[in-house]
């Protein structure tokens, strides 16, 4: 296996084998093999145009071709940053073919970022829209000094992917091993920087198989890719590399805005939507008389983030005809889904079972014993497609993973009689803003650079639409100032991605410690959800002014 990564032991790798778990397939080669039942199908479309099976594997291969010519060869890193597109596809299907491992990063990275991406995965590329949201991405990779820069666009100083001569690479044609890694999915992190989880052919292809399954894929799906298609979800759970496995079509959107998944969804007649809460809510905010563009839809599968009971039977209720799902999944690995055949009592209430019958789960106390049937306990996984260890972080694998190879996982969920996992909270150190991950140390190790700053605690407070957004706790050094617009200024100027700015400032003398010196997170998370609460208490209407004295 790549250096710096954990292979599964031999017993488990071959029982996996063994039981048809694991194929001698590599990711390019199960596409291409789908791509030739239906090569005249409609694979993959943006908002600029769409392109059949065989247009797909064509353009994959004078990708891998270009790639080759470039001098990228197997196991070189390439970091994707694209949005949503076409080029999304077909680049990452080129790079499988040529062994390239791509490091799958969203465009929300800025600075920040990318230099700790490309360093610590010692990439030889970089693959960018040149502008993005107003952006200037190709200016940024060359401020980068990315070896080489792959743009979907001509750029000064790189190499557009569609200029390319008539050479071409067979797509599924190279021998590579299928047990061996593909690609760098993104951890949300728990301590220090994000870390990077490998996954295999022959795990991702299960993953994607299965989870298309679950989620009820067929040729005929259509499926709309809103979510940055870097992450697991819209990737392969059962996403991109679910769609293409099954012969379905993938419409790419940059946009969430439910007016505008409404519009796709009207004139794509789009089956299948993968979403976060936020979207869902954002969906049953559409004015009555859009509801009926989402006639098409069958299927919505939430996850993520907690999907709230009150919302579950609210998109039941405007949309009768879809099977709301849920599922709690996990860039490391293990996906739990409600089945599509469930009560909508399992299916509103929970986060799902285990996607495989050879997914282990424990549910256990802090001392690491598995908990009464029906309490609350750590998650923790093992199984056919659940990562062994991060790339190159000994240190990370030590916490993260017990001496069996159980993933700690950082949830907290409890198991219901219906065999189906409910989470009920974490004992990670990060913030789920809508979906997306923020990492508190990182944060913090930003904001403490600060000279203003002596001690900084990065805390989730509740929000309606997005489930937390960041607060920072602040102890400053006598006499300063920082608020909340300097602080997101420094953010920007650190070249941090927006998203995980903090949205909210809260000045304290001292920050609340244990009597080892620990930051006690929880009070300040307490503290922040109170103070909010009171607020909203005060702009509630009736609410009576305080009264001077
Ligand atoms: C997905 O993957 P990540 O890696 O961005 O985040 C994983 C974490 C989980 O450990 C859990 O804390 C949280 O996100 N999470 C959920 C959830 N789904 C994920 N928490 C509550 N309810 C849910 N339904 O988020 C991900 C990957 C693949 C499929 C779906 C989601």
């Amino acid at each position: 296996m790549l250096e710096g990564c954990t292979p599964f032991p031999d017993d488990f790798a071959e029982r996996y084998v063994r039981e048809g778990i694991w194929r001698r397939e590599t990711i390019p080669h199960a596409i291409a093999t789908a791509a030739l039942d239906r090569p005249d199908s409609i694979a993959v479309a943006d908002s600029t145009r769409s392109i059949t099976y065989s247009q797909l594997i064509a353009e994959a291969g004078t990708l891998a071709a270009l790639l080759s010519r470039n001098g990228i060869e197997r196991n070189n890193r390439i970091v994707i940053q694209l949005p949503n597109c076409v080029e999304f596809a077909t680049l990452t299907i080129a790079c499988l073919e040529v062994g390239a491992i791509p490091v799958m990063a969203l465009p929300a990275f800025r600075r920040a970022e990318l230099e700790y991406l490309l360093s610590f995965s010692d990439a030889k590329a970089i693959a960018i829209a040149p502008e993005y949201r107003g952006f200037d991405h190709a200016a940024l990779a060359r401020e980068l000094k990315s070896r080489l820069i792959f743009s979907t666009l001509p750029a000064e100083g790189c190499i557009p992917m569609h200029e390319h001569g008539d050479a071409s690479r067979p797509i599924g044609s190279s021998a590579r091993d299928p047990f061996d890694v593909a690609l760098f999915l993104l951890s949300g992190g728990t301590t220090g920087m994000p870390k990077l989880i490998p996954r295999t052919h022959a795990d991702f292809l299960y993953n994607a198989r299965e989870s298309a399954a679950a989620c009820g894929i067929t040729s005929e799906s259509r499926i709309l890719i809103a979510l940055p298609a870097a992450h697991n979800f819209p990737l392969a759970c059962p996403g991109l590399l679910g769609a293409l496995l099954s012969g379905a079509r993938t419409f790419f959107s940059q946009s969430t805005k439910a007016a505008d998944l409404a519009d796709v969804i009207q004139r794509e007649r789009i089956t299948h939507l993968p979403c976060v809460p936020t979207i869902a809510i954002g969906l049953l905010g559409l004015a009555e008389s859009l509801r009926g563009s989402l006639a098409s839809l069958r299927v919505i599968t939430v996850g993520g983030q907690r999907l709230q009971e009150p919302t579950a039977r609210a998109l039941k209720r405007a949309l009768p005809q879809v099977a709301v799902q849920q599922v709690l999944g996990m860039a490391e690995g293990l996906l739990c889904y409600t089945r599509l055949d469930e009560r909508d009592e399992v299916a509103f209430t929970t986060q799902g079972r285990p996607l495989s019958s050879a997914d282990e789960i424990r549910i256990v106390n802090p001392e690491g014993t598995d908990v009464a049937t029906g309490a609350v306990g750590e998650l923790w996984c093992r199984g056919p497609y659940t990562l062994r260890g991060y790339y190159r972080a000994p240190e990370r694998n030590r916490e993260a993973f017990t001496a069996d190879g159980f993933y700690r996982t950082g949830d907290l969920v409890r198991q219901d009689p219906s065999g189906n996992l409910v989470v009920e909270g974490r004992i990670k150190d990060l913030i789920n803003r809508g979906g997306e991950k923020i990492n508190a140390e990182e944060i913090e190790a930003h904001l403490i650079a600060h000279p203003a700053v002596r001690t900084a605690a990065v805390v989730a407070m509740p929000d309606a639409l997005l489930g937390e957004k960041a607060c920072a706790y602040l102890s400053l050094r006598d006499g300063d100032t920082f608020a909340l617009g300097a602080m997101r200024e420094f953010l920007a100027a650190r070249g941090v991605a927006q998203f995980k700015w903090p949205e909210r400032v809260e000045l304290v003398r001292e920050l609340p410690v244990t009597n080892v010196g620990k930051i006690r997170k929880s009070e300040l998370r307490r503290d922040i959800a109170e103070k909010l609460a009171a607020e909203r208490a005060a702009l509630a209407p009736g609410a009576t002014a305080p009264q001077g004295n």
